[in-house]
């Protein structure tokens, strides 16, 4: 993007069961490591409301050595990233253990750190570039419009997606309260702006503008040990505190 690297930060989704199509492949190649989905956000302060995470079903991904005792699940383009960033070791190799595909990766069960629902589902999201971030996205429905109208066009018809009900079950938390759109900004807004489905690109892009700059310059915490505070305060020492505890890592591109 024209103004310079983007900032994001990295949540480890550390996998807790994974899919029966993505065990097979990988069981018995990753060494021993624990392994993490690795999803890069801009919004480090809304991980307390994740309720699922998503990959693109379309792309491909790896499972990436980082040392002897862990492994990322991210695009090779992310991983070399992160390789020449310091975050893979060592640094400038990249080490992939497993290609796979992002829709066999679907139905793994993952922890989210910090989450209210600590243990989520891995969900198939179409609109997820291979050229953005990690290829990883922690879904936040009460503050991120894509995720909202995702999830909610998953629910509507989970056979054509492939996926159990219930992987798509839990309900978006309120995380972040605006004087505009109250505890539930992005359903506010995609109701609001009359969105249909994912697939409604242009009203989505508005809503995510909106959204975020509601957020971020007008938002207060609901929940979390910044409860209380504005968001503009908030989200550097959410992301610090993850950081320190080891369930984020820095990520820039
Ligand atoms: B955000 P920017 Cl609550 N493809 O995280 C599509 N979207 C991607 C992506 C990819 N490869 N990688 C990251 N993203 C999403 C949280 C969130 C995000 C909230 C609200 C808004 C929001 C939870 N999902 O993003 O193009 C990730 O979703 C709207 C700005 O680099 C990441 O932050 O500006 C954001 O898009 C990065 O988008």
């Amino acid at each position: 993007e024209a103004l310079g690297p983007q900032e994001y930060t990295v949540i480890k989704m550390a996998v807790v069961e994974w899919s029966p199509a993505a065990k097979a492949e990988i069981e018995g190649k990753v060494g021993g490591r624990k392994v993490h989905l690795v999803a890069a956000t801009l919004r480090p302060e809304t991980m307390y409301g994740q309720t699922n995470c998503f990959v693109g079903p379309a792309l491909k991904y790896g499972v990436f050595a980082v040392n002897d005792q862990e492994a990322y699940v991210c695009t090779y383009r992310a991983a070399r990233n992160m390789a020449y960033q310091g975050a893979i070791k060592p640094q400038g190799h990249v080490n992939q253990l497993v290609e796979i595909d992002g829709a066999k990766i679907v139905g793994t069960k993952i922890n989210a750190p910090f989450a209210l629902n600590p243990e989520v589902y891995v969900l198939p999201m179409e609109t997820v570039l291979a050229t953005k971030g990690t290829g990883v996205v922690t879904s936040v429905p009460s503050d991120s419009p894509d995720d909202y109208a995702t999830l909610m066009d998953l629910r509507k018809k989970p056979e054509y997606y492939k996926i159990e009900p219930s992987w798509a079950s839990i309900d978006p938390v309120p995380v972040i309260s605006t004087p505009a759109y109250g505890d539930m900004t992005a359903p506010a807004l995609v109701q609001k702006l009359k969105i249909q489905s994912a697939k409604d690109a242009k009203q989505l892009a508005e809503a995510k503008e909106i959204a975020y700059k509601e957020g971020f310059y007008n938002g207060t915490m609901l929940v979390g040990e910044y409860k209380g505070e504005f968001v503009q305060d908030a989200k550097a020492k959410v992301r610090d505190s993850m950081v320190k505890q080891g369930l984020a890592i820095p990520y820039a591109e």
